[in-house]
């Protein structure tokens, strides 16, 4: 095992024998929503998990140890310093861990940790991607690039429109990741069920989204694969609202001249002020409603 990983005893304990774990990202805790709820978010994330059979690992950088599976105390910890966590991506490993220091992981360092501890399965909110107007600033995610190299099937609820969906597509198409819509044809734009763009593939069952994952082992194909699950009808918000408040966003984080790692934060912490509590009332239950398909995906991969 590597020296600089740290994998909880209940976790490590499911994946000798053979059980079902989940992993689960904490810049969504850090970064993505606000104190109080999204430590109670993420409680009842690992909560979900269980009901559903599986073991939860959710994944930080603490103290310059990769976490896979935290205490509930290290989350609150996690959730209660907010913004003053490090947003760690690929590039920023190498210096908080040099350096002892905490990070918050994005899709793409938990896919790294997750698949360090031996775990398939990560169930998200949003993956980053490729910017608006990334053919002048090239802002295009690492999540993107990740999970054309790391074997861990990431389970999300499409993309938020703050991103360019066509040109996100566009890119996993050349990096080979396998796009697939739960219960759907069509990419699921985070708040709202559609995109107007297709996905790959469209898989029904969380038996058949492990086939495919296994299949990708067995022909020892190095990259991940993208599980898109819509979010439930009941939670899902009105187009013309969101997409109002996405414009107004982008349009504020131009004129604040927001560039780089801060990009990302900025537009979700924008929506969620534009939006009010119905945002991230929506965002918290298509988060519950990915972890437990990641948790049934997951136990049928151990079958
Ligand atoms: N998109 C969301 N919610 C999030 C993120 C993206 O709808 O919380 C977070 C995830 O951790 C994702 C990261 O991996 O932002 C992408 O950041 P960037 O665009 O800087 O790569
Ligand atoms: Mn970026």
């Amino acid at each position: 095992m590597n020296k600089y990983l740290d994998i909880a005893p209940e976790v490590a304990e499911a994946l000798e024998s053979g059980r079902p774990v989940v992993a689960l990202e904490s810049t969504i805790i850090s970064h993505g929503m606000p104190y109080p709820q999204n430590v109670e978010t993420a409680l009842n994330v690992e909560k979900i998990i269980r009901e559903n059979g599986a073991v939860p690992a959710t994944i930080a950088v603490i103290g310059g140890r990769l976490k896979a599976g935290l205490s509930s105390e290290e989350i609150e910890y996690l959730g209660k310093k907010g913004q003053a966590v490090a947003k760690a991506s690929r590039r920023d490993l190498p210096v908080l861990v040099s350096r002892g220091q905490d990070g918050a992981t994005t899709v793409t360092t938990t896919m790294i940790i997750a698949h360090m501890a031996g775990i398939s399965v990560f169930a998200t909110g949003g993956i980053g991607g490729v910017h608006r107007g990334a053919e002048t600033t090239m802002d295009i995610s690492a999540d993107l690039e990740e999970l054309s190299q790391t074997p861990v099937m990431v389970i999300c609820a499409g993309a938020k429109s703050i991103l360019d969906l066509g040109l996100t597509l566009e890119y996993l198409e050349t990096k080979g990741v396998p796009v697939i819509g739960y219960g759907t044809e069509e990419l699921p734009a985070f708040y709202t069920r559609r995109s107007g763009f297709k996905v790959d593939y469209r898989i029904d069952t969380p038996e058949e989204l492990a086939a495919a994952f296994a299949a990708a082992r067995a022909l020892e194909m190095k990259g991940g694969m993208l599980v898109t699950n819509p979010i439930p009808e009941q939670y899902s918000m009105e187009k013309s609202v969101i997409d109002a408040a996405i414009d107004r966003a982008i349009a504020e984080a131009k004129e604040n001249g927001i560039h780089g790692k801060e990009t990302t934060p900025f537009l979700l912490a924008k929506v969620k002020e534009l939006t009010g509590g119905d945002s991230l009332d929506s965002n918290i239950q298509l988060v519950y409603n990915n972890a437990a398909l990641a948790a049934k995906t997951a136990a049928a991969l151990c079958k």
